[in-house]
């Protein structure tokens, strides 16, 4: 679908965003980019930001779909403290959550760790990728995607993914959604060490109280805890911790 006069550009973002940012009209992923950059000395915020990937990747090595003209795909640059690295799939989740609210979307709920679901189809995911140097965080890429009008129809993913304008029936700017999805980064991210993170997370997480199955573990997903584990009741009653295992861990950076 053509975006009239509304199409995502640099020049249309730099009067949007008041941060350092890069645009590509067609990138192989963002993180990819984002990573690069930080590595090269990007400061804390800085954001990437494509009109289409070519390799946009998914958590363990999964692929994500982004074609032209037709969803957000950004990796913002952050530099939180390591003890708060588990949070960061929380602010992506709630920041993508009122985002999605603020186009009037109703049923929408975060499927653990951070898929937002509205209608209880998937409209967004989320990659938290952390980079270390010598045993030291160097800092963070929160990669983000949102479906904004792909369409689904002819594709395997047609019963669990959904789009934006499916849901608001109308027309979206994706400069405007970016500018205000980054808005809500900034804000939830100023709280990532806050109980109030955590506890608005957790309220909105469709997860808790269904059968559930993660790595191979199966059972009922009892509650949720403050570094974003699912506790998981197997069916003989023992409780098991699940781990979103999305943000790297150190030794896995440093073979690299
Ligand atoms: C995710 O992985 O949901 C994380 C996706 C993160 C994408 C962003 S875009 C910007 C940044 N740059 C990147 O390269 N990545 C990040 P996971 O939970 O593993 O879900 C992947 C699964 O979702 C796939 O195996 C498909 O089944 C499904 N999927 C792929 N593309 C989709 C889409 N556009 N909408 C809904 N579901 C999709």
């Amino acid at each position: 679908m053509k975006e009239a006069g509304l199409s995502l550009s640099e020049a249309r973002l730099q009067k949007r965003l008041a941060r350092t940012f890069k645009y590509y009209e067609r990138v192989g992923s963002t993180n990819d980019e984002a990573k690069a950059w930080l590595a090269a000395g990007a400061p804390e915020g800085a954001v990437v930001i494509a009109n289409e990937q070519t390799r946009g990747r998914g958590r363990m090595g999964r692929a994500w779909r982004t074609p032209p003209h037709a969803a957000l795909a950004l990796s913002i640059i952050l530099k939180p403290e390591a003890a708060c690295l588990p949070r960061l799939n929380m602010v992506a989740a709630m920041s993508v959550f009122d985002l999605a609210r603020d186009c009037g979307c109703a049923d929408i709920g975060i499927k653990w760790p951070n898929d937002v679901q509205v209608e209880g189809m998937k409209i967004s995911g989320v990659l938290p990728e952390a980079i270390w140097q010598g045993g030291r965080l160097r800092g963070a890429v929160l990669g983000i995607g949102v479906n904004v009008r792909v369409d689904f129809r002819q594709s395997a993913l047609r019963d669990g993914a959904i789009s934006l304008e499916d849901v608001v029936k109308g027309p979206l700017d994706r400069a405007e959604l970016i500018a205000a999805l980054l808005r809500h980064v900034d804000r939830w991210y100023a709280q990532i060490a806050t109980p109030a993170l955590f506890s608005r997370w957790k309220a909105r997480l469709n997860t808790l109280n269904t059968q559930v199955s993660v790595n191979g573990l199966s059972g009922i997903a009892l509650d949720a805890t403050a570094d974003g584990a699912l506790l998981i009741q197997d069916e003989v009653g023992i409780i098991h911790r699940a781990c979103a295992g999305a943000v790297s861990a150190p030794e896995q950076d440093e073979r690299r």
